[in-house]
């Protein structure tokens, strides 16, 4: 199961306290600096397939500063923890709504500081107290609760009704291995493939009232918002083809009206299933209306083979902005590091 949202509660560590002592033989001061807490980042990597690690995991602590000791010694900082998390991941701080997007694997983003180590009694002493009898406590390290959701990453967003065959397309355009079947809401959850350096997802179909909650709901569309293009599949088989794209293209607009204006392409999918007239009709009928309308078949190999190349072209840098991180899909590790 792809965990894609979490709520998690963080908290850095306490800054270490300060030391109140006196040297044993001169007996001035000699109490240390606590050092701070360790404060908590997060970071968007390649190798963190979904947020599954937070399922039972949902409190993290950074760890306490080290108090001051005798001896003007003072105590080690705590380490940073850094929380790997899916690139993609936006997170939202549920107290402001300050939310954070880890859109790269290089910028580690600082959620929660640690406290500030006190300051030991040495710190105190002046010219009208020789012998300062307290040193400062530790302050407390920051704590927020967060809202973690996983956003795939793709270059291509494959959409339409249920059995229109967008797994089986997946499957031919990639390594990915969805699960196909001859039945509504085969896919039950997001997949993604790689398609030469480009990435493709292939979500669960839409039905009407899919924003309303009908089917599997639009939850997974919130996967294909940063995709570049849509490529929108349509049986050719489909007695009433126009309807069936007005239905998906109303589940988009109302989950967000930005997908509207996402590019889309018109894949007319299993032409193997109809004569040729009628996949020239249906193509016409969607030229009309201004849309850049393909044909494939997964049956047909040519077909694919010039789906290929005009993906290809369309993901080209000239024409479509590319990510400087592609997400890539497998052997993820998940991982906290400390
Ligand atoms: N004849 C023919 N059948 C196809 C073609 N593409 C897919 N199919 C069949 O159509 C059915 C649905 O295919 P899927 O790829 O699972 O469809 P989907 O759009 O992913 O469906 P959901 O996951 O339910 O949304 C399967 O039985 C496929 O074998 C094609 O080009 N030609
Ligand atoms: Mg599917």
């Amino acid at each position: 199961m792809l965990i894609d949202n979490v709520t998690l509660i963080v908290k850095a560590g306490n800054g270490g306290n300060g030391k109140m002592s006196f040297h044993r033989n001169r007996g001035g001061p000699d109490g240390g600096n606590g050092g701070n807490g360790g404060n908590i980042y997060f970071q968007g990597s390649n190798n963190v397939n979904d947020l599954h690690v937070f399922r039972f995991k949902k409190s993290l602590k950074a760890e306490t500063g080290i108090s001051g000791g005798k001896n003007n010694i003072f105590g080690k900082t705590a380490p940073d923890m850094i929380i790997y998390v899916p690139l993609g991941t936006r997170i939202t701080e549920v107290d402001t709504g300050r939310i954070y997007e880890l859109t790269d694997v290089k910028t580690p983003v600082l959620l929660v500081i640690g406290g500030k180590g006190g300051r030991g009694n040495t710190e105190f002493k002046s010219a009208t107290n020789q012998a300062p009898r307290y040193a400062e406590s530790g302050t407390e390290g920051q704590q927020k609760t967060l809202f973690l959701e996983l956003r795939l990453i793709a270059d291509i967003g494959l959409i339409g009704l249920p059995n229109a065959g967008k797994s089986s397309l997946l499957a031919m355009l990639t390594h990915a291995t969805p699960k196909i079947g001859a039945y509504p809401f085969t896919t039950l959850e997001p997949n993604i493939g790689m398609f030469d350096t480009y990435t493709l997802a292939d979500i669960p179909g839409l039905i009407e009232g899919a924003s309303s909650g009908k089917g599997l709901g639009v939850q997974f569309l919130k996967h294909i918002e940063k995709t570049k293009l849509l490529l929108h599949c349509i049986d050719v088989t489909d007695p009433d083809p126009k309807k069936t794209y007005d239905i998906v293209r109303k589940e988009l607009g109302q989950h967000n009206p930005e997908l509207l204006e996402k590019p889309e392409i018109i894949l007319l999918t299993k032409t193997d299933l109809a004569e040729e007239a009628q996949v020239t009709k249906v193509a016409k009928m969607f030229k009309k209306i201004k849309k850049e309308v393909l044909t494939c078949s997964v049956y047909k190999e040519e077909s694919l083979s010039d789906l290929k190349t005009y993906l290809a072209k369309y993901v080209t840098p000239n024409k479509v902005e590319v990510p400087t991180e592609t997400r890539k899909i497998r052997d993820f590790k998940s991982g906290i590091k400390g």
